[in-house]
């Protein structure tokens, strides 16, 4: 996360750290999102081929401690989208669902530090301001051991879609947030696969997930985000059918 702050214990409980095991020791890569007990959102890009040495922390603040409140779990399985495809650099499509593998019959167990994000059924207006969270890289470091989080600002289509900003690379599964004057807050390599959340009446809706964007922090180029309501049917209907 550029232009971030340290987040407090609790603050994004549905956020995810993705971890490779195969390197001996677990090794953060990716975010996701936890939306059900034992599913977890993600970008596909994230998991292209990784299903087996995947391990999945949840209630993680500092990646390098053994904390009181984690809960790791094994993977049962990924469902990448059938219409994931990367062409010029760009990923279409960019989601996936992790089905984590139950403990003595259970999955998540909810607590101050673990709880599940909602799914928004209606958009967000363009200007809203949302968090973003990761472990990613920062101004400063090419990770950060400490969750940090940071405030964006939803930008429109039309926006983002003029040239000096992605000149038409976008599609309806995707959007753009961040502050297209300053550039500053951002998301980063590391934060992929993680949420970009926003509050409605209390509640923290999952409202895109770190896809892409030209570098980090740039004016004029903004983190893009798949866009969550796109794909509701598709995540409901795997859900469902597992
Ligand atoms: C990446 O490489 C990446 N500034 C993620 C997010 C953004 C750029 C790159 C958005 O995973």
């Amino acid at each position: 996360i550029y232009g971030g702050t340290k987040t407090t214990a609790g603050k994004h409980p549905w956020m995810v750290s993705l971890q490779n095991k195969s390197s001996g020791r677990a090794r953060h890569f990716c975010g996701g999102v936890l939306i059900k007990s034992c599913w977890v959102l993600t970008a596909a890009h994230c998991i292209e081929d990784r299903a087996e040495d995947l391990q999945v922390a949840l209630g993680k603040q500092n990646l390098k401690r053994k904390e009181q409140q984690e809960q790791i779990f094994d993977v049962e399985k990924v469902i990448v989208h059938h219409r994931y495809s990367v062409e010029a650099d760009v990923p279409y499509n960019d989601i996936a669902l992790i089905k984590l593998k139950p403990i003595d019959g259970q999955c998540a167990i909810e607590s101050k530090y673990v709880k599940t994000a909602c799914l928004p059924d209606f958009e967000f207006p363009v200007g809203t301001d949302c968090f973003i969270s990761g472990w990613g890289e920062t101004e400063t470091d090419d990770m950060s051991l400490q969750l940090l989080d940071a405030s964006v600002k939803l930008i429109s289509q039309k926006q983002c879609s003029a040239p000096k900003a992605y000149d038409q690379r976008l599609d309806e599964s995707m959007f753009c947030a961040g502050n297209l004057r300053r550039g500053r807050t951002d998301s980063c390599q590391g934060d992929s696969g993680g949420p970009l959340t926003c509050i409605e009446n209390g509640f923290y809706y999952v409202y895109g997930i770190v896809s892409w964007g030209d570098q980090c922090g740039l004016k004029n180029k903004p983190g893009v985000y798949t866009q969550v309501t796109s794909f509701l049917r598709w995540i409901k209907n795997k859900i469902q059918t597992e």
